[in-house]
Order: structure tokens, then C-alpha cells, then sequence
């Protein structure tokens, strides 16, 4: 019989709670360890406050333009932003700052790519909150979130890894600069998942160290430090990304790294807060 535990939506209200602090292992390539503290985990345990800040790739610099850059916000749930969501692994959102004025509309299309044991939704198919915006704040801020939730499949007798994994693309229609989000309940509950983010392309991000770790890429996740299941109100798994230069398009790949499942709903859920970024317009 299943249990069902789940990982809570970003709809549902928890009361904050002590964050259990049961270190996971720390070493991406070894996954499948015992989780266990490292020296890293206790040189960084008095960093509570202070941010890791760090960069993924070289960064270039925004192309010149004699023009101003135009500010736009892609709000999730917002009034200035339309949000369509064709299915659970497509979607698009449209934002025009100024309506009919001068500003032309941004248009981003999500759409996800599933490979392996995984799939949108939980376990059990009773919900299913991929690309979906949530109806309360997440993280901890005072933004609605874009969601992403998947769940492994097949055996429990075998935990698949990256091998499972969804892949999100985000494409503007426009070239955007200096985007920057939040990503929020990045968490692992034991016998369940852990949460594992890759980002594309050259951003900085920042965290808090206590809690979490990891640089964004392939070979170092952000992920998690302890075991604990983070609600909407707490911003312990809150990670912000920026893009400092101009791009078109970025990649997320997600998966779980549990080193063995237990018989809850093995679904996970991340989820973005508003996407803030400027279009330069090469045409003033
Ligand atoms: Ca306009
Ligand atoms: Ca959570
Ligand atoms: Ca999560």
C-alpha cells in the first residue's frame, strides 16, 4: 500500500517548524552514499546569514545599444502577465508593461522534455502541478510561483538518478538582459526525493550556504544540504539566479537524487518566483 505522503504544494499553508538538520552527502558524484556531515557542511554551519554568491560560467557583457533598456516583469498570476498553460509540459506566458503603448510584448514558451522513470505530476495521478502557477505566495516572498512537480516511476528497488529527469527550456521572443528569479523549495524528504537543479548557460547565483549547496551545473547540482521538507512560507530553499548577459533561451534540468525510496508518492516540486529582466531595443 502506498503511503501517502507527499511533498506539500506550494498551496497549502504549513506552520514553520525547526528545520531538521540530518546532512545529505555532500558529493554529487556519490549520490547513493550515506548521508553524512563533511568538513565543508561544519566550516560553512556559521555562514547562516551570508549569502554564497558565485558564477557558472564566464558571464559577456550586454551588447551596446544607444537605448534605454526597457523593465519587465513576467508575473505569475499578475495582471500585466498572460499565462496559458497548454498542457503539463507546455505553456506560455505573454507580458506587455505599458498595454498598448510603446513597449512590445514578451512572449516565453515553456516547454518540458521527460527521459527515463519520470514523470509530470505525482505518483499517484491525483494532481499535478507541472507548469502550473501556484495560488499562494512561495518561498517565502510575495510572489506566486511557476511550478514544477514530477515523480519517478516504476521499481522501487532501484533509484534511477539523472537518468530520470525533466528538462524545461524557456524561450523569449525577444532577447532579454540581466533576467533574474528565484527558485524556491529546493528540499529532500528521506525514502522520497531530493531535489536537483541544473541551469543553463552563464548566471550567478546566490543562497544561503547553511542550507544549501552546489553551483547549478551538471557535475554540481544546487541541491539541498539537509534532509527537511521546506513550506511556502520558508525561504531555506530559496536559490536567485541571474543572467547578467543577453539571451534568447535558458535550460533547468530537474531530478531526484534519493538514494532509496521508501513507499511514499515520490513527486518533488521546485518552483520560480517572477521572471524580472530588460529588453535594449536596438531601434531608438
Ligand atoms: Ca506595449
Ligand atoms: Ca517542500
Ligand atoms: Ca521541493
Amino acid at each position: 500500500m502506498s503511503v501517502q505522503m507527499q511533498e506539500r504544494t506550494t498551496d497549502e499553508p504549513v506552520a514553520p517548524h525547526e528545520p531538521d538538520k540530518t546532512a545529505l552527502s555532500e558529493d554529487p558524484a556519490r549520490p547513493n552514499g550515506p548521508a553524512r556531515p563533511s568538513r565543508r557542511t561544519v566550516a560553512t554551519g556559521l555562514a547562516w546569514a551570508v549569502p554564497v554568491v558565485g558564477i557558472g560560467a564566464a558571464a559577456p557583457k550586454a551588447s551596446a545599444s544607444p537605448c534605454p533598456p526597457d523593465s519587465y516583469v513576467m508575473s505569475w498570476g499578475g495582471s500585466s502577465t498572460t499565462y496559458t498553460r497548454n498542457s503539463s509540459t507546455s505553456a506560455t506566458a505573454v507580458t506587455d508593461p505599458d498595454g498598448a503603448g510603446w513597449m512590445p510584448p514578451v512572449t516565453l514558451s515553456i516547454a518540458s522534455v521527460l527521459d527515463g522513470r519520470m514523470a509530470t505530476g505525482n505518483e499517484s495521478g491525483s494532481q499535478n502541478q507541472n507548469l502550473r502557477i501556484s495560488s499562494g505566495t512561495v518561498g517565502g516572498t510575495s510572489s506566486r510561483g511557476l511550478q514544477l512537480e514530477q515523480t519517478v516511476t516504476g521499481t522501487r528497488n532501484s533509484v534511477p538518478g539523472r537518468s530520470a529527469r525533466q528538462t524545461v527550456t524557456f524561450s523569449f521572443s525577444r532577447p532579454v538582459t540581466g533576467l533574474s528569479f528565484t527558485m524556491t523549495d529546493i528540499d529532500a524528504v528521506q525514502g522520497d526525493f531530493v531535489d536537483m537543479v541544473e541551469l543553463s548557460g552563464a548566471f550567478t547565483y546566490s543562497y544561503n550556504s547553511t542550507w544549501l549547496q552546489g553551483s547549478g551545473t551538471q557535475g554540481d547540482p544546487l541541491r539541498p544540504r539537509y534532509w527537511g521538507d521546506r513550506s511556502a512560507t520558508e525561504n531555506l530553499g530559496n536559490a536567485t539566479i541571474t543572467y547578467p548577459g543577453t539571451i534568447s533561451s535558458f535550460t533547468i534540468v530537474y531530478w531526484n537524487n534519493a538514494p532509496s525510496f521508501s513507499n511514499a508518492d515520490r513527486n518533488q516540486i521546485v518552483t520560480f518566483t517572477d521572471f524580472s529582466f530588460q529588453v535594449i531595443r536596438q531601434d531608438c
